[in-house]
């Protein structure tokens, strides 16, 4: 009944399959993704574990030499988290890092603070990130400051070079956050709050938590509006096969009246003519 209706109405029928597609990539739609990157060593992988607190195992392997080589997903309910190796680690052709980099939607960009300002190759990495991105660079970027273990008074000047710095790649300057990832772990393996406290991961999760929830309300609050305009041409395509059918039918109607009116004038005069002869 279905079938035989969509092939009388092909334009019902696409728009039922726009739905059907439009429906499959919401379901497949990729979470939002948080990404970490940097020089190597930096304690890309060391922050990811803290933020996800991956407490007695690490998901993410970490070491004092060269660790991560390939990109590495954990994937959360809310959202993914991505581990990349180090900027001055990957190989030059290494565009699928590169390019997974380009579309997450909140970057980290982790930097041990030991090493003093952003390093050239650092900056020229953010600014090929920028030049690919429709959007300015500080809306999903977080600098954040590794090794920050000790008073925050003795990092104010190289915080402010590194503000200049980034606002310089990217015309405003992105929030810069000072952890410490092992006094977190340790914090956490031991149950010592004030370890946590200060580490500075707290504050750091909380606001990737107010991300992540902006990020998800504004990508339900996209679909569900495309979803209404697919759901809409659906109902206008029904709407006018039903007037066509009611049409038809009227039509149908009409012209069985008349031919009935016809047999029964045909019948009257025959059974006239019958009578008078
Ligand atoms: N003191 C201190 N050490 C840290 C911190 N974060 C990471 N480390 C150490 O720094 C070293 C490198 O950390 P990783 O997390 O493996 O660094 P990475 O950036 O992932 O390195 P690659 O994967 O090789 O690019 C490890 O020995 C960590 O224990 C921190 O906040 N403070
Ligand atoms: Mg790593």
């Amino acid at each position: 009944m279905l079938q035989s209706l969509l092939s009388d109405y092909p334009e019902l029928a696409r728009a039922l399959s726009a739905l059907e597609a439009f429906d499959h990539d919401a379901l497949s739609e990729r979470p939002v993704c948080v990404a970490a990157l940097g020089l190597y060593n930096g304690g890309k992988s060391t922050l990811l574990n803290a933020l996800t607190d991956q407490i007695e195992a690490e998901y993410f392997p970490t070491a004092c030499v060269r660790e991560t080589r390939t990109a590495k997903i954990l994937h959360l309910p809310t959202h993914d988290v991505m581990d990349t190796p180090g900027i001055d680690a990957q190989d030059e052709d290494d565009a699928h890092t590169f390019a997974s980099i380009v579309k997450a939607d909140v970057l980290l960009m982790v930097h041990n603070l030991r090493l003093g300002e952003l390093d050239a190759q650092a900056l020229d990495y953010l600014a090929k990130i920028q030049k690919q991105s429709t959007e300015p660079l500080h809306e999903r970027l977080l600098c954040v400051l590794t090794h920050a273990e000790g008073k925050r008074a003795e990092f104010t000047s190289l915080i402010e070079m590194i503000n200049a710095q980034l606002h310089h790649i990217s015309g405003k300057a992105a929030p810069i956050f000072l952890v410490s990832s092992t006094i977190y772990l340790q914090g956490r393996r031991e149950g010592q709050q004030a370890f946590i406290q200060a580490s500075g991961i707290p504050v750091l999760q909380s606001t990737l938590a107010r991300r992540i929830s902006e990020l998800q309300q504004t990508l339900t609050t996209v679909r569900a509006k495309k979803r209404q305009t697919v759901v809409a041409q659906v109902y206008e395509r029904v709407t006018q096969a039903m007037q066509s059918e009611t049409q038809q039918k009227h039509h149908l109607q009409r012209s069985l009246a008349e031919k009935l009116q016809r047999a029964n004038e045909n019948s009257a005069q025959l059974l006239r003519s019958l009578q008078g002869g």
